[in-house]
């Protein structure tokens, strides 16, 4: 059985972004944990969650937060499970939180998708646990080519669109 994603946010006002995560895990049939915690508001429950999350059965950790954006450090310096962040849009555009997120220093490594890049980092947790369990990458392989096509009918519209221009 695959192991579980946790997906984690800094606050629920991060959620109106998070679902688009969620909507992907809920798609590929993964069992996940969603919770609110705060690298600076709730210090003591986002590392304790990260430092047990191998341990209860969790094989990647998502983390989407705002502003100065720390969790998804502060959860990758508790744990050795892959940590992936969110940096999410809530001022200057993102930038903070994109920097925030993804300078991490040497040894402590967060795997920071773009900013509000929900759908990516569900798919990279669902890469990640794919590695050791081949129905799941088949359903990976299964996205790829429904991808692939939908991207192919959109060239094969494109002409008559073009022609109503
Ligand atoms: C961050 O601060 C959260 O991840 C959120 O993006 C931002 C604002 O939080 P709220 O004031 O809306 O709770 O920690």
């Amino acid at each position: 059985m695959s192991k579980k994603i946790a997906v984690i946010m800094g606050s629920d006002s991060d959620l109106a972004v998070v679902k688009q995560a969620i909507a992907v895990l809920d798609e590929f049939g993964i069992e996940y944990e969603a919770h609110v915690f705060s690298a600076h508001r709730t210090p003591e429950a986002a590392t304790g969650f990260a430092r047990t999350a191998a341990a209860d059965g969790f094989g990647a950790i998502i983390c989407a937060a705002g502003m100065s954006a720390h969790l998804a450090g502060v959860i990758a310096a508790n744990t050795t499970l892959p940590v992936i962040g969110i940096p999410i849009n809530s001022t200057l555009a993102g930038l903070d939180a994109l920097l925030s997120t993804v300078m991490m220093p040497p040894g402590v490594p967060v795997a920071t998708v773009g900013i509000n890049g929900a759908k990516n980092a569900a798919l990279l947790a669902i890469q990640i646990l794919a590695v050791a369990d081949e129905e799941l990458a088949s359903y990976l392989e299964t996205y790829k080519f429904k991808m692939e096509a939908d991207v192919l009918a959109k060239d094969k519209a494109l002409a008559e669109k073009i022609k109503e221009l």
